[in-house]
């Protein structure tokens, strides 16, 4: 029984290694009372930040010249990959006092 549970978490521990390189890691951003909750995070090139809505009202996760723009409905979450290195200031453009930035550095 002891053995079983060893050979288990060992597998998961495994997977948890591998897991980054095949695509990076997801980073969650969440959205409540009209703020990104951090609104500044760090991560590494290949990194999906998911921005998780959990107002009653849409938002946007909109890069400061517009190089992206990232619709994120009322009560729903959504995704952009970080490919490259590089700092990303965002806000959303229905309220425009909503702020966060991305930092993507290799490690
Ligand atoms: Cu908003």
């Amino acid at each position: 029984m002891r053995g079983a549970m060893g050979a288990t978490l060992a597998g998961l521990f495994q997977l948890a290694l591998v897991f980054p390189s095949q695509g990076g890691e997801l980073v969650r951003v969440k959205i409540t009372n009209l703020a990104f909750v951090p609104a500044d995070i760090t991560v590494q090139p290949g990194d999906t930040v998911e921005w998780v809505n959990e107002d009653f009202i849409d938002h946007t996760a909109t890069e400061t010249s517009e190089a992206w723009d990232v619709a994120i409905p009322a009560e729903k979450s959504a995704q952009l990959q970080f490919p490259r290195a590089g700092t990303f200031s965002y806000y959303c453009r229905i309220h425009p006092g909503m702020t966060g930035t991305v930092h993507v550095i290799a490690k």
